[in-house]
């Protein structure tokens, strides 16, 4: 009878452990930077692909619309429901130092995914994404391959300000720019990931440099570049193989579409099919395993058909048949 009691308490520890929900599934809390894009929206649909129940998993992803302080508040309320884990993808790198220490101080793991947060790693459990500083670097070393020495002035659209990727890709890019003497980047500005963004930026830099003014568009991503074509459209700005430069990141489906066509001249990767690198990190914190502070998704970059490169890889059908996202 002793020792069936034993069993029983052991049977509990072990169920208790592995998950604080009686119906046995690991709930995750995801508070996702919003759905400004077509990478942000392949983001949430690949969590949901990944974490279903059938996998064991009780995924609440809250979509936070860009708002920093609601981020803050639903990992605070995560914590308060005492959730197993918490992922984050932090929409700004400044501002996590309290709720971290919070979430740290509820004994609950917490992982950083996609962007990064400019916080104490001792802060987090561990960390998933992509390197944004190497694929801003990437660009720049695919222009100077294109250009070749020619004079540039640059343009560039940014993603959203003081998010990691537009932090990192502008880094990357301008350490490569301080190189070449004979590029200018004249201008700088917010389109804060979207579509609209991008247009309302290019045209006003179209209305204030003019077609002249600029050789190179360099967006923060995909929907970026859509906007700035459509500026570009409507001013008669021809851009592409025998026009502007415009260089993308992302490499959505949509985007590579348009490399192919020969309208994005590069376009760097950044892979948003994440969950499944988040999910097996999971299992192994819950396996009692001790994991990498920080798990790299690696990307690559393309280039439209007819441009030789040995740093990008060459557009092609067979590429663009891979990507459904
Ligand atoms: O490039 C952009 C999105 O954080 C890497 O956020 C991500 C960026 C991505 O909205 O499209």
């Amino acid at each position: 009878m002793k020792k069936l009691l034993a069993l029983v308490i052991a049977l509990c520890l072990v169920l208790g452990a592995a998950s604080a929900f009686a119906d046995g599934l690991l709930k995750i809390g995801y508070v996702q930077v919003g759905h400004e894009s077509d990478w942000r929206m392949a983001n949430t649909q690949n969590y949901f692909d990944v974490f279903t129940k059938d996998a064991g998993f009780e995924l609440e992803l809250i979509d936070c619309d860009n708002d920093h302080a609601l981020q803050l508040a639903k990992v605070r309320e995560f914590v308060q429901k005492d959730f197993d884990y918490i992922v984050i993808d932090p929409i700004q790198t400044a501002g996590w130092d309290d709720v971290l220490k919070e979430v740290q101080e509820a004994g609950i793991p917490c992982i950083i995914a996609d962007r990064s947060v400019d916080a104490s790693p001792d802060l987090y459990t561990t960390a998933v994404g992509t390197d944004m500083t190497a694929e801003g670097e990437t660009a720049g070393k695919w222009l100077a391959e294109y250009l070749g020495g020619k004079e540039a002035k640059i343009l560039v659209i940014e993603g959203s300000t003081g998010s990691s990727a537009a932090i990192g890709r502008s880094e990357g890019f301008n350490k490569v720019a301080a190189e070449h003497k004979e590029w200018t980047i004249i201008d700088s500005q917010d389109g804060d990931f979207t579509q609209n963004g991008g247009q309302q930026v290019m045209e006003s830099f179209i209305k204030t440099y003019g077609e002249d003014g600029f050789d190179v568009v360099v967006c923060h991503n995909d929907n970026e570049a859509y906007g700035a074509m459509d500026a570009m459209d409507a001013a008669g700005i021809k851009y592409g193989v025998d026009g502007k430069i415009i260089i993308s990141f992302d490499a959505t489906h949509e985007g590579l579409q348009r490399t192919l066509d020969g309208k994005i001249l590069c376009n760097v990767e950044c892979n948003p099919i994440q969950a499944v690198i988040v999910m097996n990190v999971i299992k192994a914190l819950q396996a009692g395993e001790t994991v990498e502070k920080f798990t790299l998704v690696p990307d690559e970059g393309f280039c439209a058909p007819g441009i030789e490169s040995k740093i990008v890889t060459v557009m092609s059908d067979e590429v663009l048949a891979g990507r459904k996202y």
